[in-house]
């Protein structure tokens, strides 16, 4: 077997093993709104930020999303699971649009029972990172370091921007090691530049 077959048998390995074990996404969650929130009827709900990423734009009208207002939160929950330093990853939603409405939220990991964070800190032991909208559109990954059950998003916006806060689609959690998600990428850009390569010989 030549290198460029085995390069992409390694690669639809990991493609079907990624595809058997899917994400975790939210089956619960709690919001607490911040401020310039209202309006927009469909993106008031909170249960628009549970299931897999669902959310649309048709006509005049937006919708299968939650936006968070300025300045708080909404915790997420998975069927009472409990991880221990999986990844997780979260779907903002501004639908090409980031530039004129820059969005950020803060990115907390924590178990209920332990006491969630009180303040929006990012040197508090449950923080895990932090997203700009920009990041988040096709899904940011980020990676905990401890158990948590709960995964908090935290709008970050800042309020000159006239935007109602960071809009959640899906959170969820990812059952396999970041890594093998880098080396799905890797091994597709290796048999694509073999496959160029091979190309170029065949010219
Ligand atoms: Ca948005
Ligand atoms: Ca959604």
């Amino acid at each position: 077997m030549k290198v460029h077959h085995l390069v992409a048998a390694a690669a639809a390995a990991i493609i079907v093993s990624t595809s058997a074990q899917a994400l975790t996404y939210a089956t619960s969650v709690f919001a607490e709104r911040g401020t310039n929130s209202g309006g927009f009827g469909d993106r008031n709900d909170a249960l628009n930020a549970l299931g897999a990423p669902n959310a649309v734009r048709s006509g005049s009208g937006a919708g299968g999303f939650f936006s968070l207002g300025l300045g708080k939160w909404a915790d997420f929950t998975f069927n009472g699971l409990t991880f221990n330093s999986q990844d997780g990853i979260v779907f903002e939603v501004t639908f090409g649009n980031v530039s004129n409405h820059p969005e950020s939220a803060n990115i907390f990991a924590f178990l209920a029972g332990d006491g969630a964070p009180g303040s929006n800190d990012n040197n508090l032991a449950s923080f895990v990172g932090s997203v700009p909208n920009v990041d988040a559109q096709s899904g940011f990954l980020f990676n905990t370091t401890s158990e948590f059950d709960t995964i908090r998003i935290w709008d970050t916006t800042a309020s000159s921007n006239n935007s109602k806060g960071f809009d959640v689609d899906a959170v969820g959690v990812v059952p396999l090691p970041a890594a093998a998600w880098l080396l799905l990428g890797v091994s597709g850009a290796l048999v694509a530049a073999k496959r160029r390569a091979a190309n170029k010989a065949a010219a």
